[in-house]
């Protein structure tokens, strides 16, 4: 087998890597360990930013989205007592939408199988070779057990955090890596009721931190600040219910209950690796960092990273310019920090940890981002995506 670029994982990353190269004239073919079924049911991330949207409908890929993704004009942050609107229109002209990650994935698969190239569901020993040379080459066994090799121009490492591309660039450039775990983790509920809000509410409470996001008019999802080692067996549907209803009370306002459907815990890590380019070997998305939930940044990075590598590929394979290569890995890790620095300080703004110190901190920055446009605008800026490239 042969093709340009062969590209390991079918995550949000991989697979619109894969359409914006086929966008491009450029050939490849998308490797993933999971079955399809798998693939389309994870549960992850929920807001996408401008950024994001205009990307998936600029490559013909937005038309559902665009349909039925839900706009939103800003979010709530909330302690006790206030819940304080940001509208994110006037403070930077920019809005999110909210649309899961699983649709996203859906409508990026379907396309792919229904006029794109090759995308094989079920392989494994998947491992990329010769990457420091021009004719790298990808081993696998497909999914009838068959070993077979790739040979490519280069290759996307877009297979997650816990893929085996990200061993091969650090083993080969002395990379380094940078990490911090949370002292706590999220509880996230999906549930079939009608969201209680009209926009998102980031609340910070004593008890600790909850958020009340959104799939459709018709399913909510939730999300509860717990200890990393919970036990998701402890956690009762009543439970969950109250625990959410005490964090986001608010006088006059009631928050609406219904059927839970998916309840898992999440970790949470801020995790980055760098250089993101070994040779003909490139990282983009989860592959080389992660970024705690709060900032709704995983997916948006992501997307951000492929619009980067595609451009940069495009003018290696189609006009033998390495200019965007060489400088790949520096102009997407400037993003990356820019968004690590965003998530890590919306989570140690909210999330309850430390003494009463740390609590008055929390509530005096909460306080100055609803008080102060100037310090409004920088999340907002933040939140809805700066500019990429
Ligand atoms: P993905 O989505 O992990 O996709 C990687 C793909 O590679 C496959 N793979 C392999 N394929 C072939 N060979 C191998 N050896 C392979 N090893 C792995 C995997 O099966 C998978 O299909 O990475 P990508 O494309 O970079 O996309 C990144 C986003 O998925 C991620 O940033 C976000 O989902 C992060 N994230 C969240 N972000 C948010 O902004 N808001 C959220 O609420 C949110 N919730 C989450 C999340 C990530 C989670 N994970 C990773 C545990 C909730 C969870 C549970
Ligand atoms: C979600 O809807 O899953 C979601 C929304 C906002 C976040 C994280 C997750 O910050």
């Amino acid at each position: 087998m042969r093709t340009q670029v062969g590209i390991i994982g079918a995550g949000p990353a991989g697979l619109l890597l894969s359409r914006l190269l086929q966008l491009q004239g450029i050939d490849t073919v998308v490797l993933e360990n999971r079955s399809r079924d798998y693939v389309e049911a994870r549960i992850r991330a929920g807001i996408l930013e401008e950024h994001t949207v205009q990307t998936l409908v600029d490559a013909g890929v937005g038309e559902r989205l665009q349909r039925e993704g839900l706009p939103h004009d800003g979010v709530y942050l909330q302690y006790p007592g206030v819940r304080h609107h940001l509208d994110f229109p006037s403070l930077c002209g920019r809005r999110v939408w909210a649309y899961g990650q699983t649709e996203v994935t859906k409508d990026l698969i379907s396309a792919q199988l229904h006029d794109g190239p090759p995308l094989l569901f079920g392989v494994s020993d998947v491992v990329p070779e010769d990457v420091d040379g021009d004719s790298p080459r990808i081993r696998f066994t497909d999914a009838d057990g068959v070993p077979q090799v790739l040979e490519c121009d280069a290759i996307a490492g877009t297979d997650g955090f816990h893929g085996v591309s990200r061993p091969v660039v650090t083993a080969g450039t002395g990379g380094r890596l940078w990490e911090r775990t949370y002292p706590y983790a999220w509880l996230g509920v999906l549930a079939d009721v009608a969201p209680s809000t009209d926009e998102l509410v980031y609340a910070w409470h004593p008890d600790g931190f909850a958020l009340l996001s959104m799939r459709s008019p018709s399913v909510s999802r939730l999300y509860l600040q717990v200890d990393p080692g919970e036990r998701i067996e402890d956690w009762s549907d009543d439970r969950i219910w109250t625990a959410l209803a005490t964090r986001s009370a608010l006088d006059g306002w009631e928050l609406e209950t219904g059927p839970v459907t998916e309840k898992s815990v999440l970790p949470m890590r801020s995790f980055v690796s760098a250089p993101m380019r070994r040779g003909r070997l490139f990282l983009a998305g989860d592959a080389a960092h992660i970024v705690p939930p709060t900032g709704a940044k995983g997916l948006n990075l992501a997307v951000a990273d492929v619009t980067l590598l595609a451009t940069a590929l495009t003018r290696l394979l189609a006009g033998g310019r390495t200019d965007l290569v060489d400088t790949y890995s520096d102009r997407a890790l400037a993003r990356v920090w820019r968004c690590t620095h965003f998530s890590w300080w919306m989570t140690s703004m909210l999330h309850r940890a430390g003494d009463d110190f740390d609590a008055e901190l929390q509530l005096s920055q909460l306080r100055r981002v609803c008080g102060s446009e100037a310090a409004a605008r920088e999340l907002a800026e933040n939140y809805t995506g700066l500019p990429v490239g």
